[in-house]
């Protein structure tokens, strides 16, 4: 308290009074997207709306994440018809400062999709919030706007997923869509796009971008439609490749302790059992182009899974799918792979190459991204099928079902021994986080969740539907 009383008195940043709170949460699954909890403190190994809740405070609807520095929890929101950005105070849980995005054209959303979709990322100096209705935006730790860096809205149906990453005082934004898509990054000073790397070659894709330290240098890693790309930090170059994953990506990647890049991709029609297969042009339209303009519109599509992805294959919007368009989207269906790879650097001195360490094809989950801890690899997909397996050689230690059946869009977070998986219907499981896991303890919010908790020195800020709630054993308060 001594340290935080003298950096008040001597006016110094905020960001100094991290320690005093026991570190932060900075983005979209925490430190470099680990979803690993941040300080040692014990975490509880129950909680429910009733259960070792600290506090809970209501909230407009939102999907993002809440990110956590100093004093502050941040998330975006809908409140009303407005894009909010929110901050509210770490002890109490009482809203501190709201700020409005401008929007003139509100993008389009899933039917169970948000405008407020991508997580805050903070530095404990700046916050930044993304919405692809409206762009990117900087605010001081008061809610005071900095700048606005307008973007989208993209051409999507779900609208913009990916989340701001901040790395030193530059601001990361990935956006694939179904045109236009790139990486930037942008001064957060001043808002200024310092690099931007067009790639218009990768239809939509969600993940959030993460930072691999290969040889000392960082580099970003997108894993995106059919492949996963290393870009140089300083110039946003493509520094390599890895080959052979899924048509769209949600999932972000994971680096293990010990270097491992992971990186897991699911989209439908790409697991070996389920393919979706794709005629080639002449031969579908020979059948199905009835008006024989050499383009093919919705209502010539037969029913079935092309038809019903009409919109994605019709990449520019015009309403008539080309013989290119056409093509393109049959190669990406043609070559997709569902699969988890443990991607290692190529070598000493070497940044340019990797290796695949090993592949995993089964029981991968859509949305929520694998967490790696304990020398296992976690991940939970819809129906509460939680697969464990060996970090070291991706071979399975335990698969099973758990008390949580529903969907899952919140990414599983680990700390203290334990998994923590928060199921679409709210339903949160804890299992013990080792090879043959065991179910600790479940309950239910009543109330549906998207968001992935952050657990910051032994506190989990979870987010449902309506609420954020603090959980923590009360014997170690703040
Ligand atoms: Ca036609
Ligand atoms: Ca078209």
């Amino acid at each position: 308290m001594r340290t935080l009383i003298l950096m008040l008195l001597l006016g110094g940043p905020l960001a100094g009074v991290g320690e005093v709170f026991g570190g932060d949460w900075p983005q979209f699954r925490g430190v470099n997207s680990s979803g690993l909890a941040v300080g040692d403190r014990p975490l509880p190994v129950e909680l429910g709306p009733a259960k070792n809740a600290i506090w809970k405070t209501a909230l407009p609807p939102g999907h993002s994440s809440p990110v956590v520095s100093a004093n502050r929890i941040f998330l975006t929101a809908v409140r009303d018809n407005s894009l909010v950005t929110i901050a509210l105070d770490r002890s109490t849980g009482k809203i501190v400062w709201e700020a409005e995005a401008p929007c003139r054209q509100k993008e389009v959303i899933h039917r169970i999709g948000s405008y407020a979709q991508p997580s805050p990322a903070t530095d404990g100096e700046v916050v930044v919030s993304f919405f692809g209705s409206s762009g990117l935006l900087c605010y001081d730790m008061h809610g005071k706007q900095l700048w606005h860096l307008p973007t989208g809205p993209f051409n999507d149906d779900y609208g913009a997923g990916s989340s701001p990453i901040l790395v030193d005082d530059r601001i990361l934004v990935n956006q694939d869509h179904d045109t236009d898509s790139f990486l930037m990054a942008v001064d957060k000073r001043t808002g200024s796009v310092i690099w931007k790397t067009d790639r218009s070659e990768f239809p939509r894709n969600y993940a959030t971008p993460v930072i691999w330290q290969v040889n000392g240098e960082r580099q970003i890693v997108v894993p995106a439609t059919l492949r996963v790309v290393g870009y140089d930090f300083e110039t946003g170059g493509e520094v390599w490749t890895v080959r052979g994953i899924s048509r769209i990506v949600i999932m972000t990647p994971v680096v293990g302790q010990d270097g491992t890049l992971y990186v897991a991709a699911w989209a439908p029609g790409g697991d070996e059992t389920e393919r979706i297969e794709v005629l080639p042009f002449a031969q579908f339209a020979a059948t199905y182009d009835k008006d024989g303009n050499g383009t093919l519109q919705e209502n010539e599509f037969p029913d079935g899974p092309v038809r019903q992805r009409f919109r994605q294959f019709d990449r520019d919007k015009t309403g008539h799918v080309t013989k290119e368009e056409y093509e393109s989207m049959r190669e990406i269906f043609d070559a997709a792979h569902n699969v988890i790879i443990a991607i290692r650097p190529g070598g000493v001195g070497d940044i340019t190459h990797t290796h695949v360490l090993w592949k995993y094809g089964r029981l991968l989950p859509y949305c929520p991204s694998p967490v790696v801890t304990d020398g296992l690899v976690f991940m939970v997909k819809e129906g509460g099928v939680v697969s464990c397996l060996d970090a070291k050689t991706g071979r399975p230690t335990k698969q099973g079902r758990v008390s949580g059946t529903a969907g899952y869009y919140s990414s599983p977070v680990a700390g203290d021994g334990k998994v923590y998986l928060l199921s679409q219907r709210g339903e949160l499981t804890v299992i013990s986080a080792e090879p043959q896991w065991q179910e600790l303890s479940s309950a239910r919010f009543e109330e549906d969740a998207y968001a992935t908790p952050a657990v910051v020195n032994g506190r989990i800020y979870l987010r449902t539907a309506g609420h954020l709630y603090c959980f923590g054993l009360t014997d170690s308060s703040e």
